[in-house]
Formats: C-alpha cells, sequence, structure tokens
C-alpha cells in the first residue's frame, strides 16, 4: 500500500514543455483543474500528498515521475534524457531525503527517465528509449540488484508512438499489465496475465494502481468496461491537458 505521494503543480509555462504529439495548446485553467482532481484522487485512496509549488524554470517539472525511482527499499534519482529537464532532479534530491534514508543516482553518461521504468512487484522492466540509454538501465539495473529486485529492458527505440516504456504497458497489481496492443506479445510480459489496450485506445495503457483502485484516463471506453469486467475499482480522470504534453497518470506523481 502506498502512504505518500510527491506531486509539483504545473508552472504558468506548462505549455512550453517538450511534445511530440499534436493535440493542440493545453489551456492553464484546465491544466490546474486536472491537476487538483489528481491530487484529490490520491488523497481519497489514503495518500499524503506533498505538494511541491510550481517551478517555472522546468516547463515539465510537473511530471515528477521522470526524476526518481522510488521503492519500499530505497530511492534513484534518475539523470532525465532530455537536456531541458536534467536540471529537476535537485529539487527533487531534497525532497525524497525526507523519505528516504538510501538513495543513490544515475550518473553521466547515462540517461533515464522514471517514465521508462515498469515495477512489476519484486521485477522492474526498464525501457531503453530515446530518453533511456543502455548505460542508464545498466546502471538501474545494478542498483536495483543491490536493493535484491530482478530486472531486465525493453528496447523501445522504434516504437515512435509512445514517449517512455510506461505510455505503452502498466503493472497494476497481482499479476496484471495493461498492455498496448503493438506490445503485447513481448517475450518480457509472457508470465503476466494481460489486459490488452486496442490500438484506438492506446493512451489509456498509461494507468495506475492506488491502493487498490485503478486510475485511468477518461475517454477510453473499452479500456474501462475490460478493468470493470475484471472486477478492478476505478477512478477515472480527465487528462486531456496533460496528453497534449506526452504526459500520462503515472508522469504526475511519485508514489510510495
Ligand atoms: C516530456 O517530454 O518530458 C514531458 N513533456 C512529458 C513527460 C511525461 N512523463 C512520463 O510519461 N513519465
Amino acid at each position: 500500500m502506498f502512504t505518500k505521494a510527491i506531486v509539483r503543480v504545473p508552472g504558468k509555462n506548462f505549455a512550453d514543455g517538450l511534445t511530440t504529439v499534436s493535440l493542440g495548446v493545453p489551456r492553464l485553467d484546465m491544466v490546474l483543474r486536472q491537476h487538483v482532481s489528481y491530487c484529490a484522487a490520491l488523497k481519497l485512496c489514503g495518500l499524503a500528498v506533498t505538494s511541491l509549488p510550481a517551478d517555472e524554470r522546468f516547463s515539465d517539472s510537473t511530471f515528477v515521475e521522470d526524476t526518481a525511482i522510488v521503492t519500499e527499499r530505497g530511492a534513484i534519482l534518475t539523470r532525465p534524457g532530455a537536456a531541458s529537464r536534467t536540471g529537476e532532479t535537485d529539487a527533487i534530491r531534497e525532497e525524497l531525503a525526507r523519505f528516504f534514508s538510501t538513495m543513490v543516482t544515475i550518473e553521466a553518461p547515462g540517461t533515464l527517465d522514471g517514465g521508462d521504468i515498469c515495477e512489476a512487484g519484486e521485477h522492474f522492466f526498464i525501457g531503453v528509449s530515446q530518453r533511456t540509454n543502455e548505460e542508464g538501465a545498466r546502471q538501474l539495473g545494478m542498483h536495483l540488484a543491490r536493493m535484491g529486485y530482478t530486472s531486465s529492458t525493453i528496447d523501445i527505440r522504434e516504437m515512435t508512438s509512445i514517449l517512455h516504456l510506461k505510455s505503452g504497458v502498466s503493472y497494476i497489481g497481482g499479476e496484471t499489465l495493461v498492455v498496448m496492443e503493438e506490445m503485447a506479445g513481448n517475450e518480457e510480459f509472457r508470465d503476466f496475465r494481460k489486459i490488452v489496450v486496442p490500438v484506438e485506445e492506446s493512451y489509456a495503457a498509461n494507468c495506475i494502481w492506488v491502493n487498490g483502485r485503478i486510475f485511468i484516463a477518461e475517454g477510453y471506453p473499452q479500456m474501462r468496461a475490460a478493468l470493470l469486467k475484471s472486477g478492478f475499482k476505478l477512478i477515472v480522470l480527465e487528462m486531456s491537458e496533460f496528453q497534449k504534453m506526452d504526459g500520462g497518470l503515472s508522469c504526475l506523481s511519485l508514489r510510495f
């Protein structure tokens, strides 16, 4: 169970962040409203939410997930792969130091975004992507092994439709993965029960388990029906403005 989460309020310059999609310019009032609802949902699930103030130096800094991997056995500070985001980790280091006595760091020339790391119980899938390089993946694998976890890498560099591994696959507890159709056949996922997301609902593959509930994005009826049919309790959240900047439900918080 999670007891805490860290989030960061989106800044006024949120729309200046990086994006690979052409869904239009996010509306700040809606960004803020959607962020408030997201935080409220975390609180509803019993988490104490630390809400960091907006950091206007970094337009993408509301996507805190990319700055750290947080586990029950310690935290790993990342080294984000986008040059405009590398400075985001300094503030998160200070914050995490309040909660974690064990903290290690991904070092140059390694790069790694938290969005590429999919925790699945004792095992971690590490995406090698446009943001996470092989050296970053190697360092993370080593840190995780020292903490007693196993890991394996999944190369998504050829998959142009997703930014991060977790844009395409999410672990929602037990033996279950939610996985986009394009990735469902991956051998790494062979031992898991898979809920396959149809191509037209791919964005919904990024969902999160929070203390017995699954947060999913609004507007994806097939995914919603599939999860309900499997007995999951859902919290459906509007994510349109974050989607415009390549962001999903997992990126908006560090949960531990
Ligand atoms: C970026 O390109 O870095 C941000 N605009 C979106 C990051 C989304 N993070 C995530 O999926 N973990």
